[in-house]
């Protein structure tokens, strides 16, 4: 095979930032798997340049400028800039490829702007890519491994791409791992409720923390497995033969049916600083915050007593909830987020607007089945820029207003004064405070206000909200023209567009816009 010239870029974000959130954190999430292809890529003996975009680089200094193959990184978010992307690298020659949430959710979109796109990704299906590597144009080669990989590249392997990333985040810096994938628990909206939890060798973990201690002053590792300490004690035990306790200060996304009190103990001990388990409502999911048939004000009591254990032992703690799920109406489950708050003063509190992400979930079929599915452009659903599903039982100007009181209550100056204080450490205590005062807190209140104030004023909002249009209203075309900078001149105009009901679509009839997959190749050519 020749030698190649390879890009792999890691789209942390959708276009240029000057948010003082994403100053501090976006280098700090960044993405294992490009990192993971690029080491791929050297071991196969090509030449690579790897960048990750954090939203503060000149993208025309970043990328590479002449290569034969470009790997995109990228969430739904940044589909828009990762297809701009992809028609300026093709307009010089490369063939590029997609991988990342967004592949996996909106393939048959993806395969009209990307030679490849790519689901599971195993190294043997990078090997094909590699050999293959000719552009498949109108549209691009939709393809897969049959499973999660049983292993990847760990931070030894990944660490000549890790460090120049992690040293664009100024005050902190968090190294991405990764010791599992998928999930044992089922949750209906969740990409993984479908995906067998497997875990990845333990041995390699120690060997990756060894590492990091010799390597860094005091390590802060950021655990990417969709739900950390499914093997609780093997898990535990494997850090805590690579270091002392607490040399290493841990992140991690739990669930708090794994968070018992002997468990964040031991936790603690071990180093974990942050964690973040999922709340979601008040109503459902009882199973995964140890609930059970507990719902309302007990539910809230109950995971409130737990979150405050937790932050006993736990500096920081996040807990997440989904706004708008079937199984809310009224003003009740916001009112039961607020008596949280005030229940829970140091937990910081994060919301996602309900988002159906593609063929992410087999719930997203049944609002598609519904026409609850609204084409916004990709460029907003991060979950909480739009909410692409109709409300069941409210209706938007309501649903909005109880968002944004509940947003406002959330950082009000004395909620925000009350998580300081009950928050005990320097670096957890900013965060939050900055995490309030940016995009995610003032920020959001502002952007609510803005579209709660159209959705009464903006008759092309109001009709497109109502589904009376698809037509894509103007006020999201300036944005993301506003958002992707010099980049927007590259976007092909139809692609604010898609098909919210490909999933469903391709379910009653084979994709009509994706191809086969490569003669020979182990991978499926769609979904499986
Ligand atoms: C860990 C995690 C995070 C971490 C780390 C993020 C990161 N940069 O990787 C944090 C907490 C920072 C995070 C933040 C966000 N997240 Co998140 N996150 C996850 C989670 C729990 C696990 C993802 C993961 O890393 N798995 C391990 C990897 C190895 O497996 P995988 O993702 O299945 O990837 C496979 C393939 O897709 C492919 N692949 C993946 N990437 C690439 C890249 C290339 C180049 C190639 C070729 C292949 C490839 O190979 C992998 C192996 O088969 C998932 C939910 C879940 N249960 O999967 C949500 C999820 C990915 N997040 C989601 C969202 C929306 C977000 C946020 C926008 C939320 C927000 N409003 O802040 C932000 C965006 C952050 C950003 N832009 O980087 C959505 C994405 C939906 C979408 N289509 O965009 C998911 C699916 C959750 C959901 N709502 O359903 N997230
Ligand atoms: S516990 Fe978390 S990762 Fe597991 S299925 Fe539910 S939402 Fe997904």
């Amino acid at each position: 095979m020749r030698k190649l010239r390879i890009g792999v870029i890691d789209l942390v974000t959708r276009g240029p930032s000057r948010a003082l959130y994403a100053r501090v954190m976006n280098a700090n999430l960044a993405s294992i798997m490009p990192q993971v292809v690029a080491a791929w890529c050297e071991a196969e003996g090509h030449e690579v340049t790897f960048s990750c975009y954090t939203g503060f680089e000149d993208l025309d200094k970043e990328l590479p400028d002449s290569v034969d193959l470009v790997f995109i990184g990228a969430f739904t978010e940044a589909a828009l800039l990762a297809y701009a992307l992809s028609k300026r690298f093709r307009a010089k020659g490369a063939v590029t490829v997609l991988g990342g949430p967004h592949a996996r959710c909106y393939p048959e979109d993806a395969a009209k702007y990307f030679d490849y796109v790519l689901g599971f990704t195993d190294r043997p299906l990078v090997g094909e890519v590699l050999r293959d590597c000719a552009p498949h144009r109108p549209i691009g080669l939709h393809l897969q491994a049959k499973a999660q990989p049983a292993s990847l590249p760990g931070v030894r392997e990944r660490w000549k791409f890790i460090e120049p990333t992690i040293r664009k985040a100024p005050f902190f810096q968090i190294v991405p791992i990764l010791g599992s994938l998928g999930c044992p628990y089922t949750c209906s909206f969740c990409i993984d409720a479908v995906v067998p939890y497997q875990p990845f060798d333990f041995s390699e973990i120690t060997q990756d923390l060894r590492f990091l201690a010799r390597t860094l002053r005091r390590p802060r590792v950021g655990w990417h497995d969709p739900n950390f300490g499914v093997r609780f004690d093997q898990y535990l035990d494997a850090i805590d033969a690579a270091v002392p306790p607490n040399t290493i200060d841990f992140l991690a996304e739990s669930s708090l049916s794994l968070l018992s009190e002997p468990h964040v103990q031991r936790l603690a001990r071990s180093g974990f600083k942050a964690i973040l388990p999922g709340v979601e409502s008040w109503y459902e999911l009882g199973n995964k915050s140890r609930t059970g048939s507990n719902i309302g004000m007990e539910k809230v009591r109950q995971v409130s007593a737990h979150v405050n254990t937790i932050q006993r032992y736990i500096p920081y703690v996040q807990t997440n909830f989904v706004l708008g799920l079937d199984s809310d109406s009224g003003e009740e489950p916001f009112e039961l987020t607020k008596r949280f708050i005030d229940l829970t003063p140091g937990a910081f509190p994060g919301y996602s607007l309900l988002s159906a992400f593609g063929r992410a979930a087999p719930l997203n079929l049944e609002y598609q089945r519904a026409n609850r599915v609204l084409p916004f452009p990709f460029h907003f659903l991060d979950n909480n820029r739009a909410m692409n599903v109709k409300p069941k039982d409210y209706s938007w100007p309501e649903f909005y207003d109880r968002v944004i009181d509940l947003t406002r209550y959330t950082f009000s100056w004395r909620a925000i004064s009350r998580r300081f204080r009950a928050t005990r450490t320097a670096i957890p205590r900013w965060m939050n405070v900055v995490r309030a005062v940016s995009s995610e807190g003032f920020g959001r209140i502002a952007r609510y206000r803005e579209l709660r104030r159209r959705l009464d004023t903006d008759p092309q909002i109001r009709r497109f909200f109502d589904r009376e249009t698809t037509e894509i209203p103007t006020y999201y075309v300036d944005r993301v023209r506003q958002d992707l900078g010099p980049m927007w001149e590259w976007l092909p105009p139809e692609a604010l567009r898609h098909d919210p009901n490909a999933y469903l679509n391709s379910e009653a009839a084979p994709p009509a816009g994706v191809a086969a997959p490569i003669a020979g190749s182990r991978a499926s050519g769609s979904d499986g």
